[in-house]
């Protein structure tokens, strides 16, 4: 009978902790001198410039925002959640390619989620993706509309996706076995949502200017942290 009980209570303080989950938030911010933007040169395919009437596109490689805080950071929990598993998000993941260029640039997907790329642009692209740890794919989508659902069988942080017609298109895929990960915005903020209760190590991770790693601790009823991180300019 006590033994039960005892379950019972274990029970509560589970379903307790995992309901009253808490998040993660912060500002990744830079710190040095601001790069100039590179500028992404499409002269090699006419149609992409005609898309952008002939002008130099802003690369998305290393974008620092108005206020000094980096964007298209991949912030997610490294370690902590080890043994744990979770569900699939129910929404499929979008990598669209528009103006010859990929968005979002930056992103995350769960282990076998649906990746869907596709192509609004009227021409060609062919899209590469080089993971080391899931077998690679290379499709052409040869006109506007082509859709293709593609997935990751194991994790893996990052993926290169490029476009092997145009060199200068390139995005990176985060892979996780769970669902706990953002993407730093305009503004250099992200939101790690819906945590269970424990202590972790998050990382932030940049194509160009590195990874941090950070330790935080989640408590059980709903308790939000702030996780704020900054890169140094060369
Ligand atoms: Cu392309």
């Amino acid at each position: 009978m006590i033994n039960n009980i005892s379950k019972l209570v274990l029970c509560f303080l589970f379903i307790t902790a995992t309901a009253f989950a808490g998040s993660i938030t912060g500002k990744v911010s830079f710190k040095g001198n601001k790069p100039v933007p590179q500028k992404i040169k499409m002269s090699s395919d006419q149609k992409c410039l005609k898309i952008h009437s002939g002008k130099d596109v802003e690369s998305d490689q290393v974008v620092v925002n108005s206020n000094s805080t980096v964007r298209w950071v991949f912030v997610y929990v490294k370690k902590g959640l080890e043994g744990k598993k979770f569900p699939q998000p129910k929404t499929k993941a979008v990598l669209d390619q528009q103006g010859c260029t990929y968005h979002p640039h930056v992103l995350g997907v769960m282990v076998n989620q649906p990746l869907e790329i596709v192509n609004n642009d009227p021409l060609m692209h062919n899209v590469h993706a080089l993971p080391k740890n899931s077998p690679q794919f290379n499709i052409a989508q040869i006109s506007k509309g082509k859709k293709n659902s593609k997935s990751f069988a194991k994790p893996e942080t990052m993926v290169r996706v490029k476009c092997d017609v145009h060199s200068w298109m390139g995005a990176w895929v985060g892979v996780l076995d769970h669902p706990f990960f953002a993407v730093s915005d305009d503004k250099g903020n992200f939101t790690i949502k819906d945590l269970p209760a424990g202590e972790y190590e998050i990382e932030a991770w940049h194509e160009t200017l590195g990874t941090q790693t950070m330790k935080v601790t989640v408590g059980a009823s709903d308790d939000t942290k702030t996780a704020d991180f900054t890169f140094q300019g060369k």
